[in-house]
This record gives structure tokens, sequence and C-alpha cells, in this order.
């Protein structure tokens, strides 16, 4: 397919209208989709894959423009996906704010791409992840994924990179701010925002006070532990830190062979994900009236919802 060579060609064009095409629901779309992912697949796999996230307003989009430019800067090629199922909504800020990441937005050697609309997160998950593997076939060397920190998205990210990367304000050490312990448990690496000017006395007790939280959590992979590191995008302090660490994750990942392992179990969750809802798409469409009258009657009363799959399912 000749996307596919335009792709591989690092062609940011060609890469922009592959992520539409894997980001389309249409059926015949899906099976040029599919042909265009065989095709680039052996390709893929060598980059750094980054998540980040944290609470509206934390500071996402700044830090990853200057941190953005910053990874550009070591020589290494950036792209930027974000995963926002809310993006279908009104008021869904991660990347419809460009002038947020205006300087990184300029830089040639970045790919930033707004999140696909989608009504499930399951779906824009899947077009994440198979948009960060079109990044990764066109040459980036690092794929950022953004979500904004308010839902199960965290999760659905983390279990789509190598290291997932939670931002805290300088307000984080008082309540927590946001910052939920099931999320900071998958965090690898915490980045405190915003320590410059007025704010930075408080982002410092912010940093010990998660420093002091994360003593209390198990570290996700032996050849690491999770850190806090103090950052701001306004005056740089930090960003190159954040790097190094992200640079020696991905080494200590390497050398421990956890790398591999960590990537093989998330293709193994992703095919049953997969498998979960492309089961569920196909019974619906062939069982369609009766899922729905079964529906009406869980909804009135009239049947209990266990008997009612138990009897959807046999009939199958
Ligand atoms: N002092 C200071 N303010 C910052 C810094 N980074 C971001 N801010 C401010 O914090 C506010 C929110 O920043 P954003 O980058 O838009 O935050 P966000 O997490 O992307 O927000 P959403 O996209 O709405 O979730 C803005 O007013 C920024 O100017 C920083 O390093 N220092
Ligand atoms: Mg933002």
């Amino acid at each position: 397919m000749n996307l596919a060579d335009d792709v591989l060609a690092g062609d940011r064009r060609a890469l922009g209208r592959a992520i539409t095409l894997v980001e389309s629901t249409r059926a015949d779309h899906r099976a040029d989709a599919v042909e265009l992912l065989q095709a680039v697949l052996p390709h893929t796999g060598t980059g750094i894959r980054l998540g980040v996230s944290g609470a509206p307003g934390v500071g996402k989009s700044t830090f990853i423009d200057a941190f953005g430019c910053h990874v550009i800067d070591q020589g290494t090629t950036l792209a930027v996906l974000a995963v926002d199922p809310s993006s279908g909504r009104s008021g869904g800020s991660i990347l419809g704010d460009k002038t947020r990441m205006e300087e990184l937005a300029r830089r040639p050697e970045a790919f930033i791409r707004p999140s696909p609309a989608g009504r499930t997160l399951g779906g824009v998950a899947r077009r994440t992840r198979e948009a960060m593997l079109l990044c990764e076939a066109a040459g980036y060397d690092a794929v950022l994924v953004e979500t904004v920190g308010v839902g199960q998205s965290e999760t659905a990210v983390a279990e789509m990179v190598d290291l997932f990367c939670l931002l805290a304000g300088p307000g984080a050490g008082d309540d927590l701010q946001g910052v939920k312990r099931g999320v900071m448990e998958l965090a690898e690496l915490l980045v405190v925002t915003k320590a410059d000017g007025d704010l930075e006395p408080a982002a410092k007790r912010a940093a010990a006070d998660l420093k002091h939280a994360l003593q209390l959590l198990r570290p996700v992979h032996h050849a690491w532990s999770p850190r806090v590191l103090l950052t701001s995008a306004h005056t740089g302090i930090g960003l190159a830190e954040v790097w190094d660490a992200v640079v020696e994750h991905r080494q200590a990942l390497e050398d421990s062979g956890e790398l591999q392992s960590l990537r093989g179990e998330q293709a193994r969750q992703w095919l049953w994900t997969e498998l979960r809802e492309g089961l569920v798409e196909r019974f619906v469409a062939e069982a369609g009236e009766a899922v729905r009258s079964a529906e009406l009657d869980v909804v009135a009363g009239r049947q209990l919802p266990t008997i009612a799959a138990d009897r959807l399912l046999d009939d199958r």
C-alpha cells in the first residue's frame, strides 16, 4: 500500500491521513486500516511510550509544550497524541486549546494530534494505540499520550505506555488535589508543576508530601522505583530531570528484560479487550431486537438481568 510506504518514509501528511484512517469507524476503511497496520507493524515497537496525565488545569499543556521542546533539543523526535473520551462534548480541552502548545507545534520534529472523538473510552483507546504504532512506524523516537485526569482514561493510558507520568499541582500535598490513590499507584514518575515564583514553596511541600505518600506504595516495576520531580514550565526548571528519568527508566526496563514482558502483557490485555468488545458488538448486531426487548423487561422490573442475559446467550 502506498500510504504505508509514505508513513514509513516519515511523511507527516501521510501519517496524518493514516491516523484518520485508523480512527474511521466505516467498515470499508477498517479493512484498509488493518492492511496498513499489518504493513507497518514490523517497523514499530522501538519508541519510548510515555503517558502524561493530571487534573484539569494542573499544567499539562504548558508542561508538554516546554518539555517537548527540551526533548527535541536532545535530538529526539516526538509525537503527541491525546486520549479524551469527553472530547465529543464541548469543553474538552486537551489539545483543542492549541495556543498552549504553540512552541512545540512550530517544531518540525514534533507531531501533534488531537484526540479522536469517540463515544466509548475503549474505542478511543484502541485508535490511540494504533495511532501510536503509526507514529513509531513514521520514525518518531518518542510518543507521548496525554489524557486529562478525570476518569478511567488514566488506566487506559497506563495500559498502553511504558512509563506513566502523573502531573500534580503545587497544592497536591494539602489534599492530594485530584491525585487519587489508585491513579498514583499507576505513576512511575510524579511531576509537581508550577514550581516557580510565589508557588515554589507550596510546590516543594507538595513534592515532599508526594514522596512520603509514595513510600507507602509498592514500585510498579522491580527495575524502577517511582520518583517525584519538581518542575516549572515557565522557568524550565526540572524539565531536563524528567527527560533524564524517562531515558533512565527505559534503560532499566530494557536491561532487566521487563520492557519485553510489559509490552507482551499489554498486548495480551489488548487482545482480551478487543475480544470482549468484539463479541458484544457482534452479539448485539445479531440479536438486536431480542436485546432491546430484554432491556425493556429488565428496566421495567419484569425480569432479572442475570436470567435475561442467560436466555439471550442460550438462544444464540
Ligand atoms: N506559574 C506557573 N503557571 C503555570 C505553569 N504551567 C502552567 N501554568 C498555568 O496553569 C494554567 C493551566 O495550564 P494548562 O497547561 O492549560 O493546564 P492543563 O492541565 O493543560 O489544563 P486542561 O487542559 O484544562 O486540563 C495556565 O493558566 C498556565 O499559565 C508553570 O510552570 N508555572
Ligand atoms: Mg490542556
